[in-house]
């Protein structure tokens, strides 16, 4: 399989609120390099370099006035003599006005997110642009032809929205290939979100539309991030209804009822016949993800990927979260292995 990587995801190592005390982040660059290292190791394939593409890409599915400021945010910030990372402190909740954005940074900061798990550094748009490009770059290899791709995309896209980003995701990746697959010609694609946490962005980016089916099996948000979204009943709006599927999974949820989840999702995939996959691939699933809830054992990541395999579909890996670093590499491979059969 082609892996689509790039150095470029160094330039972004963010702090976070952990417990109250400012840590770096969890989303740390050795797990890309670990995951790279372990393609490697097991020659799963070529590793390409992504290609250059223009931010109108990135607005099929965001705002433009959003990806201007993910792309301005750092300047902003830095003018008014701040040197540390930037995060959000405040959000526009409820009654509060969410109709005019802020002129200051601060405002604006708080006004794109929704969370202040999105450190904004010095590098933080270079290494998101060039995210976003890995899975531009990996649809380009499907629609050309490659029945499968893996775009090791780092910072994770699937929590960001339209307009917001959240949970260490600025550009949704996924997404944006998504778009990009349908903007190549296809009828129909299918986003299926197997990281712990819901794919709250993807869901959001689709909730009406039928042209793409999103399917997301993740920790029940009644106590699991993102805590407000995710739900069974979430089941899409407009000439959406019925395209979204969420498959809330509780604590300590282990192979059997994963499996059994999974294959049920896979069922709505195959019905749904869509032209092609996208799989945001998390791994924070694995049952010693320092910040997840769930049991999966590395060996059960080769049945995943076989259980996607089977649904025969050209297919883009994107990849998402996974924060036991030192195993996050034999684990994502291990999916792509067992796609591969
Ligand atoms: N301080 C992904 O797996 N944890 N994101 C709280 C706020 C958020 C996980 C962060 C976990 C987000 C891509
Ligand atoms: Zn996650």
């Amino acid at each position: 399989m082609l892996t689509i990587y790039s150095d470029a995801h160094h330039l972004h190592h963010g702090c976070e609120l952990k417990d109250g005390v400012l840590m770096p982040c969890f989303e740390q660059p050795g797990r890309a390099d670990t995951i790279l290292a372990r393609v490697r190791a097991m020659g799963l394939g070529p590793v390409a370099a992504p290609g250059e593409y223009d931010s109108a890409r990135y607005a099929r599915v965001h705002s433009a006035r959003y990806v201007r400021f993910l792309e301005q945010a750092w300047d902003e910030w830095a003018a008014t003599g701040r040197s540390h990372d930037a995060l959000p402190l405040i959000w526009p909740v409820r009654d509060l006005r969410s109709d005019i954005e802020p002129e200051f940074i601060d405002g604006k900061l708080g006004f794109y997110a929704m969370d202040a798990g999105v450190a904004i550094t010095a590098g933080t748009w270079r290494a998101v642009s060039a995210s976003a490009n890995l899975a531009l770059t990996g649809m380009d290899a499907l629609l050309a032809g490659e029945s499968s791709a893996f775009a090791l995309c780092r910072p994770p896209g699937h929590h960001a929205a339209a307009e917001y980003m959240g949970g260490y995701c600025y550009l949704n990746n996924a997404a944006i290939a998504v778009q990009s697959c349908l903007d190549g010609g296809a009828r129909r694609v299918a986003l299926l979100d197997v990281d712990y946490h819901h794919g709250n962005g993807g869901q959001s980016i689709f909730y009406q539309r039928d042209d793409v089916m999103f399917l997301s099996l993740h920790g029940d948000p009644k106590s699991s991030y993102p805590y407000f979204s995710g739900h069974r009943d979430e089941a899409g709006a407009g000439a959406g209804l019925g395209f979204n599927h969420n498959y809330p999974l509780p604590h300590g949820t282990g192979w059997p009822a994963y499996g059994e989840a999974l294959r049920h999702a896979c069922g709505r995939v195959a019905a749904y016949a869509p032209d092609a996959l996208v799989v945001s691939l998390g791994v924070d699933t694995f049952k010693e993800d320092p910040i997840s809830q769930f049991r999966l054992e590395s060996e059960d990541f080769l049945r995943l990927g076989e259980t996607l395999g089977g649904l025969g579909l050209p297919t883009l890996f994107v990849m998402e979260g996974g924060y036991m670093v030192d195993d996050i590499g034999v684990n994502a491979v291990n999916v792509l292995m067992g796609f591969e059969g």
